[in-house]
């Protein structure tokens, strides 16, 4: 029998799994940017729910037109005003993170301390565009985490976004390292089939609003946050440590217990 893969990484999802930025924060900032050029649009948190199906802001508002705004005139050129238009949206959701107004979600920086002290190696895979994930990480910690992250893979440099793999595949290059060796943690249907699409099956799902109905089966683990002491996470999906705590022995046997194909962590 083949040695098992050790568990060498921990590749994070960003919007939704290190924060809960979507409703309050990047909702609130298209909303923003969109009274700023006197649109008369609203994304109300039901509408943005449908429209949180495509990934990647400047998809969202060409997939907001095509389905809700027909009628908007398509003889400008379309790409210059969608690009401006998230432009001023990015202004908005990173003057957001800097008053604060989104925290990182319970656990997660517990958890990025308890890796980095364990040796386990940081990564980030998201669809967010980059200047969001710097300042989510200068702002929104305790201590800035900028220089936790050894590989921050974001945006438009690859392709295709979630839940395409490719976000996940250049994060596995710049690692150097196999799906077999890592362990990535995700919040929605559209990340997991992109970890999937990547060979990451060992994986973990903190669910939020928006996500908690989604359809997880074949997910390994899905809880509803991190957990923190004193405030247990729940398992949704999978068995928990009696702790209710994400940690890193949990994290290994997680891993072990995937590449064994094993269905009880
Ligand atoms: C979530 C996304 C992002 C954000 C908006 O990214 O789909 O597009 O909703 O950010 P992930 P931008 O869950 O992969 O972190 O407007 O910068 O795209
Ligand atoms: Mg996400």
């Amino acid at each position: 029998m083949t040695a098992l893969a050790a568990l060498e990484a921990l590749i994070f999802d960003v919007d939704g799994t290190l924060a809960d930025t979507e409703r309050d924060g990047h909702r609130v900032a298209f909303n923003l940017a969109f009274s700023e050029l006197g649109l008369g649009w609203d994304w109300t948190e039901e509408v943005y729910a449908a429209l949180l199906a495509v990934t990647g802001g400047k998809e969202r508002i060409r997939f907001f037109l095509d389905r809700y705004r027909p009628d908007y005139p398509r003889d400008v050129d379309l790409q210059a005003f969608i690009a401006d238009l998230h432009r001023r949206k990015t202004r908005h959701f990173v003057e957001l993170l800097q008053r604060g107004a989104i925290p990182l979600r319970p656990g997660v920086e517990r958890l990025l301390g308890e890796a980095r002290a364990a040796g386990i190696r940081l990564a980030i895979a998201t669809t967010t565009t980059p200047e969001n994930v710097s300042a989510l990480l200068q702002y929104c910690a305790e201590t800035p985490l900028g220089d936790w992250f050894e590989v921050i893979a974001a945006g438009d440099v690859v392709p295709a976004k979630k839940p395409a793999p490719d976000i996940y595949l250049l994060a596995l290059e710049e690692l150097g390292l196999a799906p077999e060796q890592c362990l990535a943690l995700e919040d929605s249907d559209n990340g997991v089939k992109a970890c999937l699409g990547a060979g990451l099956r060992s994986l973990l799902v903190t669910v939020n609003g928006y996500t908690r109905d989604q359809d997880f089966s074949g997910v390994p683990l899905v809880v509803d946050h991190l957990g923190e002491p004193g405030r247990p996470c729940r398992a949704l999906h999978g068995e928990l440590a009696p702790a209710g705590l994400i940690d890193v022995p949990l994290l290994r046997r997680l891993h072990a217990q995937v590449l064994r194909q094993d269905p009880r962590p």
